[in-house]
């Protein structure tokens, strides 16, 4: 009998040993993956990217415990091109999602799905906005809740696992974080896990929790000062002023009577971005809540945390409100990540895009890259530097006949200039101006230089460097095809794609 007790004390201890060792293989380099993208979030509404007003301790506990990057762009400013971007690590013009109302090719890889074939298991919640009436599970993960198109912030319909849409009463963002916590404990616990959460916040229409609705209600919000600065700047800048995406227009809703040019409409500018703040206090909560998670149950340092937005936002820059453009407010997203391979407390100045977010994670959990793709992994460029890393990319956004506010642009970022072209869409010669910034010196991008002669031969440069880069993704005038420009239009968006 005691013999027999002994033993199995022996097989219990080496059950014990056994899982030890398989904690300790995915510490190792293996680590869980949690990955959050937020909707539409400008880095500077975030204290570590430099919010004067906006406090998000949790978020920047993580910058200080990780790498915060601080030159992040997307490559296209568009909701669903910029998510099927982040997760197959391909243009827009490769993975052929090229506005809000396509669905992500159920049959082009992702990140989260080369983790699950190499032995992970996968979760997503949240936002995924990709086919706008479609709430069914995507292929690549072991459990999948999301709603169709934008959701609400509150009471949204989920469906989770296809088991149909269902109320679940609450804020967007308390419910996304609950339902992530929920799925963490209840998961296959046999493999390491990688879990996305789309967040809704904090893209429009901006309602803040009720516990921070006046928490800037002191703070004064002026337009911009280059919303007064248009002079050597292209026609239709002038013409979106007034347009859903400009700052004299209804601010998705905010201004009840408009186009309003008055100063005193000002007041519509302040409160809608005084709600979009609002939206990211509870962002910076559920990243406290799940930060605390794994803290309580010893994953945190073998999980790797990965912040994100999926595009830019202007909010008055320019007389703009909305994305799409390739003016840096548009095209800046925050990129925060912490974990076993990354260093503590760095900041990155590198170039770095949501293309490369893919191959970042996959070496990252040492699984297989993902074949012909456009981005590449920083891992080793955070670590130890890269003299290689790009210094130079191209930016892409097709016009779209729902949103005629922004024409077809094709730019290119270097890590001083940017150069913007609007290509007209059937090969004729270009019909809206260059934009030639100096990053440097105009970080604001106030002094339009294309039509300096001082700066002729530094436009022709960047103008073939743009078209050498292009024609490198087998891009020519020929080949990258785009809709044709019909032009600025002041008619509102149809209500049901807002
Ligand atoms: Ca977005």
């Amino acid at each position: 009998m005691f013999e027999h007790f002994k033993r199995s004390l022996l097989v219990v201890g080496l059950l014990g040993v056994m899982v030890v060792a398989t904690d300790r293989l995915w510490a190792a380099d293996r680590p869980n993956v949690l990955y959050i993208l937020c909707d539409d979030l400008r880095p500077d509404a975030l204290g570590c990217y430099g919010s004067a007003h906006v406090k998000t301790p949790n978020i920047d506990r993580l910058a200080g415990e990780g790498v915060r990057f601080a030159n992040a762009f997307c490559t296209t400013s568009l909701c669903s091109p910029s998510r099927a971007s982040i997760l197959s690590g391909l243009y827009a013009h490769r993975h052929g999602v090229r506005d809000n109302f396509t669905e992500l090719p159920g049959r082009l890889p992702h990140w989260p799905g080369r983790l699950r074939e190499s032995g992970y298991v996968t979760g997503y919640v949240g936002k995924w906005h990709m086919g706008e009436d479609n709430d069914a599970p995507r292929p690549g993960f072991d459990w999948f809740a999301t709603h169709k198109g934008q959701g609400k912030y509150f009471d949204t319909e989920w469906n989770i696992q296809g088991a149909g849409a269902q109320a679940i009463p609450g804020y967007y963002t308390t419910v996304v974080t609950d339902l992530a916590i929920d799925w963490l404990k209840q998961r296959d616990r046999s493999k390491p896990w990688a879990l996305c959460m789309g967040h809704k916040a904090p893209h429009s229409f901006y309602t803040p929790e009720q516990k921070y609705q006046h928490v800037f209600d002191e703070v004064r919000v002026p337009y911009p000062a280059s919303a007064f600065k248009l002079d050597g700047k292209p026609e239709w800048i002038r013409q979106r002023l007034t347009t859903w995406h400009g700052i004299y227009g209804p601010l998705f809703d905010w201004r009840k009577t408009f186009p309003d040019t008055r100063p005193e409409a000002v007041k519509d500018f302040e409160n809608m971005v005084h709600g979009y703040w609002g939206t990211v206090l509870s962002v910076d909560d559920s990243v406290g809540r799940m930060l605390e998670y794994l803290r309580s149950t010893g994953q945190l340092d073998n999980t790797l945390v990965l912040f994100m937005g999926d595009n830019g936002l202007l909010e008055g820059e320019h007389g703009m409100v909305d994305k799409r453009t390739a003016h840096e407010p548009s095209i800046r997203i925050p990129i925060v990540a912490r974990g076993p391979g990354l260093p503590r407390g760095k900041v990155v100045p590198e170039q770095v895009l949501t293309i490369d977010i893919a191959p970042s994670v996959l070496d990252l959990c040492a699984a297989a890259p993902l074949p012909s793709i456009q981005g590449r992994s920083w891992r080793q460029m955070v670590n130890a530097g890269d003299a290689n890393w790009r210094k130079a990319w191209f930016y892409e956004y097709n016009y779209e006949k729902q949103f005629p506010y922004t024409p077809n642009v094709r730019a290119i970022r270097t890590d001083r200039w940017k150069l913007m072209r609007y290509p007209h869409g059937d090969g004729s010669p270009d019909k809206h101006l260059v934009e030639l910034y100096d990053l440097q010196k105009d970080p604001q991008e106030l002094r339009n230089l294309s039509g300096d002669p001082a700066y002729a031969s530094r436009r022709a440069e960047l103008e073939q460097q743009l078209t050498a880069l292009l024609a490198a993704e087998g891009l020519t005038s020929e080949s990258d095809r785009m809709p044709l420009d019909e032009g600025i239009q002041s008619r509102l968006p149809d209500q049901k794609i807002r």
